[in-house]
């Protein structure tokens, strides 16, 4: 348990209905009890938990500050395992800041960002990758990014991260138990279980490492970019895609001169949508500087949604193009299909798969459906339905994941050339020790004070 109490403003900054002062620590009752004067006489060291006392918050002088509703949290059962009290104000921004002057004056200490989170991690009401869901908690972006952090939250992952450790542990217990009974001569009946055990734990790490592709999707939103020669709607796009008109659209080629991003959701998935300026040879300078940028963007897209104009067939800008998205993970979209049908896009089909080319016209907003559906795909491809509570999103965790993989493939290794039990033995630790890091049993205290110096003050 730490010492000291701290104070943080736990509600954004601005005009608000309410702003939350939020105490945390061992005095945090006694500190706020001295500024705080309940219009019933009542004190809060008598006050029952979770209870909600109203009153006024008084400087030391006795001067009112503010009229608030006060909890009372008693640790354990409370957010950071310690007695926390948090001051409800009136929202703005001078009532809650000299509120939290006042707490200061009276005995707590600014909280650093993230301390609340890591004094419930450092009192083991959080484990490490818990602790960590609540930054992805605050940060969802969809509906389905928020379940994933509230699944991670819940300990989803920390209990599954568990089992696999205890696992790695039983068998590093049945090895040892072989290096210091060695007169037992388990030997080899005892080297296929190794190897059996190895492998089915090596297949749970795996499917927890390709689950993080999908989970990078969700916890920072799949790149997309849309790209394509001049005039052939990708700004009609995003503006469908968002059901919103965001962006400029007009009839006269090289009307989007900037790149233009939006996270849209498309079926729960959080997609950082990237419109751009059409690309084609041009002397225009704006319009030049406009084309330069869009294959920058393009460098860093996770998928390139590629259009071409039904309308006027596949012309040599297309083509140029085509050859910059063909290394890329892309989507081919023919646009104004209500005014022709019959392209022919055959030489792109030797590149691009039958379901990757969907015809839309956009006028009429026909084939999003189908559009959306097979990005859904995309990002769930290789993914059983319903496992997506099970998601790595974290790329800390996935570096865990493939260092304990590594370790785990050095047994198996060590068993093909018939090396001696006791170097398994080394691996197996290593495995341990590298989950160990996910949920926060193995982890070094420098670790710990940069994971948290992300959060935001007050979380
Ligand atoms: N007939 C028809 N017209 C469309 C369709 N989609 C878009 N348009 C029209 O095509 C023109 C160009 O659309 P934009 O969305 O501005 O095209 P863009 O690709 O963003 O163009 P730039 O920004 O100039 O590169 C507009 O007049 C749209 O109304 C469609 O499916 N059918
Ligand atoms: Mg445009």
């Amino acid at each position: 348990m730490v010492d000291d109490t701290i104070a943080a403003i736990s509600t954004p900054i601005g005009a608000a209905g309410i702003g939350i002062v939020r105490v945390s620590g061992r005095q945090a009752i006694p500190i706020v009890e001295k500024i705080f004067r309940s219009l019933k006489k009542r004190k809060l060291a008598d006050a029952r938990n979770y209870s909600l006392l109203y009153g006024h918050i008084v400087d030391l002088e006795g001067r009112v500050i503010d009229e608030v509703l006060v909890s009372v949290m008693r640790g354990p059962h409370s957010f950071t395992a310690e007695d926390v009290v948090e001051i409800n104000c009136h929202g703005g921004v001078v009532a809650v800041r000299k509120t939290l002057e006042t707490v200061f004056r009276a005995g707590a200490r600014p909280a650093e960002p993230g301390e609340f989170s890591k004094r419930a991690f450092l009192n083991g009401r959080l484990d490490l990758a818990q602790a960590e869901s609540v930054m992805d908690l605050i940060n969802a972006k969809t509906e389905k990014s928020l379940k994933v952090a509230v699944n991670q939250l819940e300990g989803k992952l920390s209990v599954e991260i568990k089992k696999i450790r205890a696992e790695l542990l039983e068998l590093l217990a049945h090895i040892e138990a072989g290096i210091d009974f060695p007169e037992h001569d388990i030997e080899e009946v005892s080297r296929s279980q190794i190897e059996q055990k190895t492998r089915d734990i090596l297949g749970k790490i795996d499917a927890l490492i390709d689950s993080a592709g999908t989970g990078k999707v969700f916890r920072e939103g799949l790149r997309t970019v849309i790209v394509g020669k001049p005039n052939v709607g990708k700004s009609s796009l995003l503006n469908a895609l968002l059901k919103e008109k965001r962006a400029i659209v007009t009839d006269i080629p090289g009307t989007t001169r900037d790149v233009i991003e939006e996270i849209v959701s498309i079926r729960g998935i959080p997609l950082k949508l990237v419109d751009t300026a059409g690309i084609r040879e041009t002397e225009d300078l704006v319009e030049k500087i406009g084309v330069q940028k869009t294959k920058e963007v393009f460098e860093e897209a996770d998928l390139v949604l590629f259009m071409i104009d039904a309308s006027t067939g596949i012309t040599e800008d297309d083509r140029d193009i085509f050859r910059l998205v063909k290394g890329k993970r892309n989507l081919v979209i023919v646009n104004k299909t209500d005014i022709r049908r019959d392209i022919d896009i055959s030489d792109m089909e030797k590149y691009v798969e039958k379901e990757d080319v969907i015809e839309t016209s956009l006028l009429h907003g026909r084939g999003l459906d189908k559009l959306e559906a097979r990005i859904e795909e995309l990002v769930y491809s290789g993914l059983a339905a319903g496992q997506e509570e099970l998601l790595v999103t974290n790329i800390r965790h996935k570096n865990a994941l493939e260092k304990a993989r590594r370790s785990v493939e050095g047994v198996l290794k060590a068993l093909d050339a018939h090396l001696p039990t006791d170097c398994m033995a080394i691996d197996l630790k290593e495995a341990y020790d590298s989950l160990g890091e996910i949920t926060g049993e193995t982890v070094s205290e420098d670790l710990i004070d940069q994971i948290f110096s992300r959060f935001c003050i007050g979380k």
